[in-house]
């Protein structure tokens, strides 16, 4: 079993991490920065080590300090959380290198699903639905014309690496495409340091829903079923669900199991997600695989009572998955809202600072996760994420209205935050209804 672990992260998922390690009875070594000094969660660690100045770079993204932490700390194993360095394959293979245990996937399999090309070649030999496009990153304009005109107008020009909608281009035209796999190709060289692109045909309506997976190190994977992640504004997501919301019953199985498939093909070890777009015909499409733990797992978490980050965490301890595919029985509906320090009504700009009071809401079925307490102080050097508010009830309706209720029962001043949008949300007749598409939400803010 693992003995001591280091949480290469910060704010809530640190909080969650040290929670799972805890549960565990496993120690702590909490990373900080200059920003975070002050952090409430330091106090639950067993070791603590400042690793330097409040800019990402000079911290939580800097791969020797980090190292240094681990082995001044003695950490035997570290937990990169999400965002910063945990889809980082260089940096998993420094920890191996260090004999540190990343818990996470393997460096190679994390690269193989991290290349969005070669994940969609995986893919396809797993029989998970991809679109239709290039089956190689792209060489000659000439080939790529050919296949764009073979799958129809529109197409859509991606970048090989990173991820989040940079380096991507909506083509209309066989006039345009050149252009547009020059500037992506670019956009994408100076953002990942990859300028691979491919293409695939462009879908314009369409819902965002993701399949949890879980693989272990002797060769088990299963599922732990969708989640609907739709409701998003530049590719920032703003609520999340599970299960999704009008998903054809054999569909949904056959896509789940299609992406258990693929991670236990690509000998994955370690929570994943297998992103999709879904049409207006109950088409799944692949998007790309997620090599980290979510922000929006505790959705899943809710309905299958499977703790993620325990899980991630007896994986790479080498425990053989205690749950096989047909103990996971999903049970109601849970949403989740991400509560950030943004003010919706001055387009969504952030709004860091002092939180002089905190009251989280509770009751039955209502989980909050955050670091926040009453005099806690927002930096404004990280994403504004300050905690998430997560609801469980039998139906969809019944966890809406306890979303509502709870959103209205916490108080978070001064300082803005994406709370009242999301309890306007909650009393939406067309959000209500299920099944709105990826542009409902900026559809929405551009009418108000
Ligand atoms: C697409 C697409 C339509 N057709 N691919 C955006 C980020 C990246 N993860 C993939 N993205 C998209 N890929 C095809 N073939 C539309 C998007 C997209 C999107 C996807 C999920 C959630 C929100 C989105 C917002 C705009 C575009």
């Amino acid at each position: 079993m693992l003995k001591r672990v280091l949480i290469a992260n910060r704010g809530e998922i640190a909080l969650r991490i040290i929670r799972a390690c805890r549960d565990l009875g496993i120690e702590t070594v909490c990373v900080y920065s200059k920003a975070d000094a002050a952090a409430p969660y330091l106090k639950f660690a067993d070791a603590t080590v400042c690793i330097g100045n409040p800019p990402a770079t000079e911290s939580y993204l800097d791969i020797s300090r980090i190292i240094a932490a681990a082995e001044i700390t003695g950490a035997d194993a570290i937990h990169p959380g999400y965002g910063f360095l945990a889809e980082n394959s260089h940096f998993a293979e420094v920890c191996r290198d260090c004999k540190i245990e990343f818990i996470g996937p393997s460096p190679e399999a994390m690269a193989l699903l991290g290349d969005k090309v070669s994940c969609k070649k995986m893919a396809r030999k797993a029989r998970v639905p991809t679109f239709p496009g290039s089956d190689d990153a792209i060489e000659d304009p000439e080939e790529a014309a050919k296949v764009a005109e073979k799958i129809g107008y529109p197409v859509i020009v991606k970048a090989a690496a990173g991820g989040g909608g940079r380096g991507m281009r909506i083509v209309k035209s066989r006039d345009d495409l050149e252009s547009a796999i020059d500037s992506a190709a670019q956009e994408a060289a100076a953002a990942f340091g990859n300028g691979a692109v491919y293409i695939e045909k462009f879908l314009e309506a369409a819902r965002h829903v993701e399949v949890q997976v879980l693989g272990d190190k002797h060769g088990n994977a299963i599922h732990l079923y969708e989640r609907d992640c739709s409701i998003q504004r530049r590719h920032q997501k703003l609520i999340e669900e599970a299960p999704a919301p009008v998903v054809d019953p054999k569909k949904r199985d056959d896509v789940c199991k299609s992406a258990a498939k693929l991670i236990k093909n690509a000998e994955y070890a370690g929570a994943a997600t297998v992103e999709f777009l879904l049409d207006d015909q109950q088409n799944f499409y692949m998007l790309e695989v997620n090599t980290r733990v979510q922000v929006e797992h505790p959705v899943t978490e809710m309905i299958t009572g499977v703790d993620i980050v325990k899980q991630q965490l007896l994986i790479a301890a080498g425990e053989e998955l205690a749950y096989r595919q047909r103990d996971i029985k999903p049970r109601g509906h849970a949403f989740e809202c991400r509560i950030n320090a943004e003010d919706p009504a001055r387009n969504f700009a952030p709004s860091p600072g002092p939180v002089d009071v905190f009251e989280a809401p509770g009751g039955l079925g209502v989980r909050m996760d955050t670091h926040c307490v009453p005099g806690y102080r927002v930096p404004s050097n990280y994403d504004s994420m300050i905690g998430k508010l997560i609801v469980h009830a039998e139906t969809r309706e019944d966890a809406m209205m306890r979303m509502h209720r709870a959103l209205s029962e916490l108080r978070i001043e001064p300082i803005k935050t994406t709370a009242s949008l999301q309890m306007e949300l909650m009393k939406n007749e067309s959000f209500m209804q299920g099944g709105v598409d990826i542009h409902f939400l900026e559809r929405l803010l551009a009418s108000e």
